[in-house]
C-alpha cells in the first residue's frame, strides 16, 4: 500500500499520522467472533495502530430485507495510510470473513466501513469520506461516542433507538 494519496486525496508524507475510525458490523454466524477477528487482524496490519475499540452494540438492521440484528463496533486507529489504503484493508478483512453478499443491504458475516480518516474529504464513486450516512446511523454513532466522544452529540434520551449494549466485549490484544 502506497503511503501517498490518490488524486483528490490528501497526500501523506509518511511522517504524519491521522486518527481514523472504522465501523464494524456483522449479522450472520458468530457475530462477536467476526468482529474480534477483524480487530486481531488490524493489530498486525502494517501502517495502522489500533488505539481504541468501542463497546459492542446489538442494533436493529437499517435498510434491506428482514434480517437478523447486527453486532456493531467502532475501531480507532492511528495511521499514516490513506483512506483508499484503509478501504483495501477493509475489503481484505471482509474477504477473510468469507463474506458472501447475496443481497444489496442484506445480511453479512462482516462489514467494514471507512468512517473518518483525519481531515480527509474524498468523493469518489467507490469511496466517500467522511462516510456519507454515518451521522444518521445510531449503529455508528453509539460506538463512535465510546472512542471519540468529542465527535458525537448523544441525544437527550441517552441513546439511539434500536441500539443497545451487547453483553459481549472485544479485547485489544497486547501490542506485538
Ligand atoms: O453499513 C454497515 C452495514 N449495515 C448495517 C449495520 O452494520 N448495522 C445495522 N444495524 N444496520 C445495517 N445496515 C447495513 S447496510
Amino acid at each position: 500500500m502506497s503511503p501517498s494519496g490518490s488524486v483528490g486525496e490528501r497526500v501523506t508524507t509518511g511522517d504524519e499520522a491521522s486518527r481514523a475510525y472504522l465501523g464494524l458490523g456483522a449479522n450472520l454466524g458468530d457475530r462477536a467472533g467476526a468482529l474480534q477477528r477483524a480487530v486481531n487482524s488490524l493489530m498486525v496490519t502494517r501502517g495502522v495502530s489500533v488505539v481504541a475499540i468501542s463497546d459492542v452494540y446489538v442494533t436493529e438492521p437499517v435498510g434491506g430485507p428482514e434480517q437478523p440484528e447486527f453486532y456493531n463496533a467502532v475501531v480507532a486507529l492511528e495511521t499514516d495510510l490513506t483512506a483508499r489504503d484503509l478501504l483495501e484493508i477493509a475489503q481484505l478483512l471482509e474477504h477473510d470473513a468469507h463474506r458472501v453478499r447475496h443481497e444489496h443491504w442484506g445480511p453479512r458475516t462482516l462489514d467494514v466501513d471507512v468512517l473518518l480518516v483525519g481531515d480527509t474529504q474524498l468523493d469518489e464513486p467507490d469511496l466517500v469520506v467522511p462516510h456519507p450516512r454515518m451521522w444518521d446511523r445510531g449503529f455508528v454513532l453509539a460506538p463512535l461516542a465510546d472512542v471519540a466522544p468529542e465527535l458525537v452529540h448523544v441525544p437527550a434520551s441517552g441513546g439511539w433507538r434500536g441500539v443497545r449494549r451487547a453483553d459481549v466485549s472485544l479485547v485489544l490484544p497486547e501490542h506485538r
